[in-house]
Formats: C-alpha cells, sequence, structure tokens
C-alpha cells in the first residue's frame, strides 16, 4: 500500500503540482502529457488557484477566454509555444483554415464540455471581493455568454435542447463506451495522412492505459473531415460521420446555463440575455429527462445519424442528477443506484466513488481510460452538483472518499476502482485542483 498524505502535506502537495505545471503563460493539464491548456481542465483549474490566488485564477480563465473563435466557440486547446502534443497545431490546421480562428495563440478545431459557469462561480465565491474577481464577472460573463450561444445556434441540430459532439474528445470522455457504435461507423480513408502518437510513450503503461491504435485512426480521421470543410460549423454538424447527441454535456450545459444566469442576474447582465439562459437551461433539461429511460434506470445518448438511442453502462448516464428535470421519484432511484452495488457501493471498490464505468458491465476495464477507471474530477463534479441540489449527505460521502483515493500525492489522472493505483499521467493539474478545493472547504 502506498504511504497516504494527511489533508496538510496534500494540500501543500496539491499548490505545488499546480504551481509546477505553470509555464509563465498558463497552468498546463499535466507536464508531460499535456503541456497545453485544455478548456474544461483549465475550468476546474481555475477553481483551485482562487484558494492560492485569486488573481491567478482569473488570469488562467481569462487566457482561455482570450482564444474564444470570433464565432464564439472556445476551442478544446490552447497550445502553448512549448511542449510537445500530438495532434498539435500544425496537424489541426485551425488558423489556417478558419478566420475566426485565433492564429496566436494556436487552438484546435473542436471544444469541450462547457463547464465555465461552474467555475466562474467557485472563483466569485471564493474571491469575492478581489477587483479581479469583479472584472472577470463583468467582462467574463459576456464572453460566456456567447459561448453557450455558440452551442446553441450550431450544436442543436434538432432544435430540441439535445447538444451533439462531433468528436469523442468533444465529451471529454474520449474512448468511452458510449462512443463505440457510433465510431464504429466512422471509416478512416485511405488518404489519412500518416502519424506517430506520443501519448503512450508518456504513461508508464501506455498500451494498457491510453486508447488503441484504431481508436485514434478515427479520431485523426473526424479531423480530416473537419479540416476538409475548414471548420465551418454548420458544414461540420451536416458532414461529419459522427454526430451524437451527448446527454452528459447536455446536463453540463443546463446547469452551467442556469448558473450563468444566477450570475449575470448578481452582475447586472441584461435581463433579455438572463432569460435567454434560464430557457436554454429549461430546454436542455427536457431533453436530458426525455434521455431517461426508466427500463435500465440510466440516461442515454444519441446517435443523431441513425436516430438510435445508446445505451451503455457508463457515468454519463446519470446525467440527470447535475442539471434536474425528473421527478423525485426517478432522482432518488438514480441516487440509490450511484450509491448501490453497481456504481458506488460495489463492494470491491478502493473508495466508493462511481467509476467511468459500472464494475458489474462485461465492458468494465479497470485501467484502461475512460473503460473503468475512477476520475477525481468527475467525482468534484457531482459532489458541486449535490451540494447545489440540497443532496449534502451524498456530496460530502463523495468527498471524503475521493479524498481517500487521491491521498497517495500523485494526482494522478485516473485511479484503478479496484485497488487505488494511480493511473494515466501524473500530477494532473484537474486532480490537484479538486483536492485544494476540497479541503479548502469544509
Ligand atoms: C484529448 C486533458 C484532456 C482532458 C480529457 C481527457 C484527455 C485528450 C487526450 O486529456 O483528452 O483531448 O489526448 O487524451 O480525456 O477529458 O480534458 O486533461
Amino acid at each position: 500500500m502506498r504511504p497516504r498524505l494527511g489533508s496538510v502535506q496534500l494540500a501543500a502537495s496539491a499548490a505545488w503540482t499546480l504551481s509546477g505545471n505553470d509555464n509563465g503563460t498558463m497552468i498546463t493539464a499535466a507536464p508531460r502529457l499535456y503541456p497545453h491548456m485544455w478548456s474544461w481542465d483549465t475550468a476546474f483549474i481555475s477553481i483551485g488557484l482562487a484558494h492560492l490566488n485569486a488573481d491567478r485564477a482569473v488570469r488562467e480563465l481569462e487566457t482561455l477566454l482570450a482564444a474564444q473563435w470570433r464565432t464564439g466557440m472556445l476551442p478544446h486547446i490552447v497550445f502553448s509555444e512549448g511542449g510537445g502534443y500530438f495532434p498539435g497545431p500544425q496537424r489541426w490546421g485551425a488558423a489556417e483554415l478558419n478566420p475566426d480562428a485565433p492564429s496566436a495563440p494556436r487552438t484546435s478545431g473542436i471544444c469541450q464540455p462547457p463547464v465555465h459557469a461552474v467555475a466562474l462561480r467557485r472563483i466569485v465565491d471564493i474571491g469575492r471581493g478581489s477587483a479581479a474577481v469583479e472584472r472577470l464577472l463583468r467582462e467574463g460573463w459576456p464572453r460566456l455568454y456567447r459561448w453557450h450561444e455558440w452551442l446553441v445556434r450550431h450544436r442543436d441540430p434538432h432544435g430540441t435542447g439535445l447538444l451533439a459532439i462531433v468528436h469523442g474528445w468533444e465529451s471529454g470522455m474520449d474512448n468511452s463506451p458510449r462512443w463505440d457504435v457510433p465510431y464504429a461507423a466512422v471509416t478512416p480513408g485511405e488518404d489519412l495522412p500518416p502519424y506517430v502518437r506520443v501519448d503512450r510513450g508518456l504513461v508508464a503503461a501506455g498500451e494498457a492505459e491510453r486508447p488503441s491504435d484504431p481508436e485514434y485512426d478515427r479520431y485523426l480521421w473526424l479531423i480530416e473531415e473537419m479540416r476538409k470543410v475548414r471548420y465551418d460549423a454548420d458544414q461540420v454538424v451536416r458532414t461529419s460521420t459522427f454526430l451524437v447527441g451527448d446527454v452528459f454535456v447536455t446536463a453540463l450545459f443546463a446547469l452551467a446555463s442556469e448558473v450563468l444566469a444566477e450570475l449575470g442576474e448578481e452582475g447586472g447582465q441584461p435581463s433579455w440575455q438572463v432569460r435567454q439562459l434560464r430557457g436554454w437551461a429549461r430546454r436542455s433539461r427536457a431533453a436530458v429527462a426525455a434521455a431517461y429511460d426508466p427500463d435500465t434506470g440510466l440516461a442515454r445518448d444519441r446517435d443523431l445519424r441513425t436516430g438510435e438511442w445508446l445505451t451503455s453502462r457508463t457515468i454519463a448516464g446519470f446525467a440527470p442528477l447535475l442539471c434536474g428535470g425528473l421527478s423525485d421519484v426517478d432522482d432518488e432511484r438514480l441516487l440509490a443506484s450511484l450509491s448501490g452495488p453497481d456504481w458506488a457501493g460495489h463492494p470491491d471498490l478502493f473508495a466508493a466513488i462511481p467509476p467511468s464505468v459500472s464494475p458489474n458491465d462485461p465492458g468494465f476495464r479497470p485501467r484502461e481510460y475512460w473503460r473503468g477507471p475512477a476520475w477525481p474530477v468527475l467525482a468534484w463534479l457531482f459532489g458541486w452538483a449535490f451540494e447545489r441540489r440540497g443532496w449534502t449527505e451524498h456530496a460530502s460521502r463523495l468527498r471524503t472518499e475521493c479524498l481517500r483515493l487521491v491521498a497517495d500525492g500523485t494526482f494522478a489522472e485516473y485511479y484503478h476502482p479496484l485497488t487505488g493505483e494511480p493511473l494515466g499521467s501524473r500530477q494532473q493539474s484537474w486532480t490537484a485542483t479538486v483536492v485544494l478545493d476540497w479541503l479548502h472547504t469544509v
């Protein structure tokens, strides 16, 4: 058993991890594997930073917002000058192909889950009174409004509130079994330019813990498809061979729109925009509720190319708990299932937090990325939403159990849910930030 750190030591190492990942212009997602800024990582990172230095937290979110495309899209990666990663800015070619993409800093051409308003809420609550925080509330808010507006305008192809993703990376859960069916229909063309992966060499057991080569071929092929239409958002949605209504992203959007509306009211933003945000939240909440399957007790994604509901048993199925919209009876059922023996209450778990895939599912692979491991950042997200919904006992259990998991001080990207072994990258910024937020909020 690895040594466990006490709270003070753990908080100090988390702070040290974040400062170690600071390259001068941004806090990178992780030192070796991810030496750039990732959109939803940065939202979480700024929360941890707010406990250490509110100005630095504000700057971090501002760096991301400064890379917003003219269309309103927040890109999934903002590239730093140094540091490798594949696919890098040349392979994406976003700025070369689309005049709405910033040319400095360079960015990728897709987006990630819209959790930024949640970060703004936390930063405002933690750093209230600081001039930088007031500035962020005033000047960052309109940018976040535009980001949400972009999602409604370009990612709700059926106008139902169910938001679509055009790449598994946009879900943040890259190789989750959620995407196996839609990815099976993506056929990489003969003209897929050759490439060399660098990720596997940077993870101790890269073969076992990272996505496979056939998965990567598909990831890269979708980029080629987008390049062909020059990252024009509507054409991408029309032509991408991967188009899926993502129930988890939709729930986060509903939650974040509600939160952004509250912040808008507090900050004196135009009332019509606040109303609009509430309308978007309502519609997306309804879409999440409509995706709930009473037979399996989980919410489903939907393949928008075939119209087929996707029924894999992953943590994303608990999406309605994030944003509401179900009856009290269904909420109770979903909560009971989350803490029951198929999920966080599975008797063999190291810590009682829900893994990415149920250990009772035949596809459960406890070391493989989004196919089984436990991700602290997701436990935090559910905990925060539960607190907000008044389910304080559930929130506090997630906090206690997850802190036990990460007390080894490695700040791993994800953990083996049965043994607690750290997996993937180490010194992952968002794992450190989750620890900081939890340890500072007693
Ligand atoms: C691709 C940075 C990101 C996270 C994602 C996680 C992983 C990238 C990768 O790392 O994705 O975007 O190369 O595997 O899946 O959620 O934002 O931490």
